[in-house]
């Protein structure tokens, strides 16, 4: 820590008695990037959706996409499945090895964000021998210029623990469809990483390669600055557990169009932390909200360019797999789409649902009766 940099006025908000006998906690407060409350925020006990989307006993809905409102109505797609997860011990061609296996990805609609009404499937699983074979999930929506963009996981069987899975994209006219698949992945896991021997696991590793080497997960294709940023959870091979949890990072491809070529970033992984991916633009830039693993876990983040990204705020507990609502305005201030949207939980391991979720700022922590500082 340079001494000479250090004003008194940073001493007094900190409560840093002594410049010159600095605790390593005061050293890292002191380098702390930004310190107002603009986006601290706190999330309210999610809810239970009601219509189709309430919970229902055999059937997985899960990892649902930002909502959109077009002619008045709400529409969310999301990672659809039925019957009970059977895992990795048994054949591999033929069981269910994780909840969001042998998906479809499917669509629905409402008037209010609360009450939703199951339209159909969006896109299904590709014939026998396609890469997306297997299972197409976890979706996430772009319009842009009057199109409709869905990019998805997909996974060719069988579904094997090594098994790599990439991600595809449809585009429709409308967002009820018809969905036109594009007959490549748009992104893949990195080649660079060396299984270690045959058997089907995925620690066992000879050299672990870059950090989305296994899988490409949880795409969301953002506009921004005239290109399209493609931002993704990157799954290594030779998965470790760390200081901060699973070793899961982010990293972002870029495109001249929305229908690509993707291609990724040198300066990835954009996050050393987080999982499903929740971005949007906000003043110029890209927020981040990084979730469940590493040890930026429960921060929000900001980057002015889409790639080089600080902690803005640290928050406890936000829902998992969010689905933002874009249909608010986000230039008002930096958390106003997260005011509500969607999420999903564990009813139980086989069996996943949607639900809400609304959060709202906090700007002061008083007692009953007791005046805030500002209004
Ligand atoms: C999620 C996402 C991806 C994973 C699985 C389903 O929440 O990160 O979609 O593959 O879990």
């Amino acid at each position: 820590m340079d001494d000479q940099h250090i004003t008194e006025e940073q001493l007094d908000k900190l409560g840093i008695t002594n410049k010159d006998c600095l605790s390593a906690a005061s050293k890292r407060a002191l380098q702390w990037k930004y310190t107002s409350n603009d986006w601290f925020i706190e999330f309210d006990p999610i809810t239970p959706l009601k219509g189709d989307l309430a919970y229902e006993e055999g059937i997985v809905r899960r990892d649902p996409s930002a909502v959109i409102k077009v002619n008045g109505s709400y529409y969310v797609w999301y990672s659809k499945s039925y019957g009970p997860t059977q895992g990795f011990a048994g054949d591999l061609e033929n069981d269910k090895v994780f909840p969001w296996d042998r998906c479809d990805i499917w669509y629905a609609t409402s008037k209010d964000g609360i009450t939703w009404t199951e339209e159909g499937i969006a896109v299904p699983r590709g014939k026998k021998g396609a890469y997306d074979d297997r299972s197409v999930f976890t979706a996430e929506i772009m319009v842009h210029d009057g199109k409709y963009y869905l990019s998805y996981q997909t996974v060719k069987s069988p579904y094997t623990v090594r098994v790599k899975n990439q991600v595809g994209l449809a585009w429709a006219e409308s967002p009820n469809g018809p969905w036109q698949k594009l007959p490549e992945p748009i992104l893949s896991p990195a080649d660079n990483g060396i299984w270690e021997g045959e058997e089907d696991n995925r620690f066992k590793v000879i050299k672990k390669g870059d950090f989305d080497s296994h899988k490409v997960h949880d795409p969301c294709i953002l506009p921004f600055n005239g290109k399209f940023y493609l931002y993704y959870k990157g799954e290594q091979m030779g998965e470790e557990i760390t200081f901060g949890g699973r070793q899961i990072r982010h990293g972002v491809a870029i495109a001249d169009n929305p229908l690509g070529p993707y291609i990724k970033s040198p300066y990835n992984p954009v996050s050393n932390s987080g999982h499903e991916i929740c971005v949007w633009p906000y003043n110029n830039g890209i927020a981040s909200l990084i979730t469940t693993d590493g040890p930026e876990k429960n921060t929000l983040q900001w980057s002015p360019d889409g790639i080089n990204f600080e902690i803005m705020a640290v928050i406890q507990n936000p829902p998992h797999a969010i689905g933002l609502n874009r249909s608010v305005e986000t230039g008002k201030e930096p958390t106003e789409i997260l005011r509500w949207g969607l999420t999903h939980i564990y009813n139980n391991d086989d069996y996943q649902s949607i639900l809400g979720f609304t959060s709202r700022r906090k700007t002061a922590h008083v007692a009953i009766g007791e005046k805030a500082n500002q209004e």
